[in-house]
């Protein structure tokens, strides 16, 4: 408590406060002599203007373009919309509302929302002049409105701090040795609970020695169906025409009934929207060892899995990957080694095909080659499909690829190498 006046008056004018933010407030007697009573009597004056609406107020309630965090050239870069929600939450339409941006403590760029704004109302006001981040590096802009007789300026002005960082291209490795964490241009995105993805340093790793790697503490964590995301650097697998990412992996169940998940998201479009790659695994399949109610730490190689999730969907595109820990009170969850990895150009087979017929439209077969012989009948055409199988699964098809014959019997196959 900082002592802020003394009154002989049974009340005190209290000025400049911040209405956004909670304030307790203290009163004690002063003795004739000056010094202060024992006794004091507080209250709590909660956010906001209380019983004291203010008649003009703007609010800028948040910024919508650009996004903060991470950024990359996976968008354009170079003519950024800036963007702002603003609203009125003052008594009185509003019209002529100025509002600015300045980047990076430079010039301030001034326009005027013409309105009318109305009590309660809000406005996504996209100014006329954009941002240029195509340069890199680390950017900070400042949005502010400056409505003349605004009465409450503590909610004038927002920051948004955004870092661009290049792409990075196939292959690459992500091994979390850094000292800090996340790793340079990853992010993490909690879900606001008691814990979330963070290092753990000294633990046996999955080549046999001792690693840094992250790891999620669910064994401490009881936020049931949360999700917690680790975020990938933007990926650019132009160029591939097949691409995969593997990691290695080490979790415990805590029991049948406490255990977490993990799922892999992908997105193709710098974040905005993000698509199942495939991969969730929860309880059992996730588990690299033994159900355990004791903390869980990999205690040897052996105790991590290396897992692939095929991303030859997006081969030609820029990809940012997220893992998704879906706590469930379990227990520690351990990442390592994230590599992304692709290769360019095709295998082709050649085939020669020969049809014995066509189907004739009736559920019967019209015979060509036994009668005519290949090449008789050019007009004649069909597809078929040829799929590789795992020689060590065989019902496993790992690619599969179609190409039209015609009655020559010529049928070329194309599959991307992996
Ligand atoms: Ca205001
Ligand atoms: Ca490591």
């Amino acid at each position: 408590m900082d002592p802020i006046g003394t009154s002989t008056a049974t009340n005190f004018i209290v000025t400049g406060t911040n209405p956004s933010l909670g304030y307790w407030f203290s009163v004690c007697a002063n003795t004739p002599a000056g010094n202060k009573g024992r006794r004091a009597y507080a209250i709590y004056k909660a956010p906001g203007t209380s019983n004291c609406p203010l008649p003009f107020d703007v609010k800028l309630t948040s910024v919508a373009s650009p996004a903060s965090g991470n950024l990359s050239s996976c968008q354009n870069l170079s003519t950024i919309p800036v963007t702002v929600l603003l609203e009125n939450t003052g008594q009185n339409a509003l019209t002529n509302i100025p509002v600015n941006y300045r980047l990076n403590g430079g010039a301030v760029v001034s326009q005027t929302y013409a309105g009318p704004l109305n009590p309660g109302a809000t406005y996504l006001y996209t100014f006329t002049a954009n941002v240029n981040y195509s340069a890199g590096g680390s950017f900070s802009l400042q949005v502010y409105s400056t409505y003349p007789g605004d009465m409450n300026i503590y909610n004038d002005t927002l920051v948004v701090n955004s870092t661009v960082f290049s792409l990075y291209t196939i292959p690459v490795t992500e091994n979390f040795q850094a000292v800090s964490f996340p790793p340079t241009a990853w992010s993490i995105q909690s879900a606001g609970g008691q814990y979330t993805w963070q290092q753990a340093t000294g633990i046996p790793g999955a080549t046999g020695t001792t690693t840094t790697c992250a790891f999620i503490n669910n064994y401490s964590y009881n936020n049931p169906a949360a999700e917690d995301k680790l975020v990938t650097y933007t990926v650019s697998l132009a160029g591939a025409t097949s691409a995969r990412m593997t990691f290695d992996v080490a979790y415990a169940r805590y029991s049948t009934a406490y255990s977490d998940s993990l799922r892999v998201d992908v997105s193709a479009d710098c974040g905005n929207t993000w698509l199942p790659s495939g991969y969730f695994k929860g309880g059992l399949s996730l588990a690299t060892v033994g159900t355990q109610t004791a903390y869980f730490t990999p205690a040897s190689a052996a105790q991590w899995r290396k897992d692939t999730i095929d991303l030859t969907t997006w081969a030609g595109s820029n990809v940012i990957v997220r893992f998704v820990n879906i706590n469930r009170y379990g227990n520690s969850l351990y990442l390592d080694n994230v590599n992304f990895t692709g290769t360019t150009g095709n295998a082709t087979l050649n085939l020669n095909v020969l049809f014995e017929g066509f189907h004739n439209g009736s559920g019967g077969m019209t015979p060509v080659l036994l009668n005519t012989g290949a090449g008789s009948n050019p007009s004649e055409t069909d597809s078929v499909i040829v799929k590789l199988r795992n020689p060590s699964a065989p019902f496993a098809v790992v690619a599969t690829a179609t190409a039209v014959v015609n009655t020559s019997g010529l049928a070329t196959f194309t599959f991307p190498l992996r």
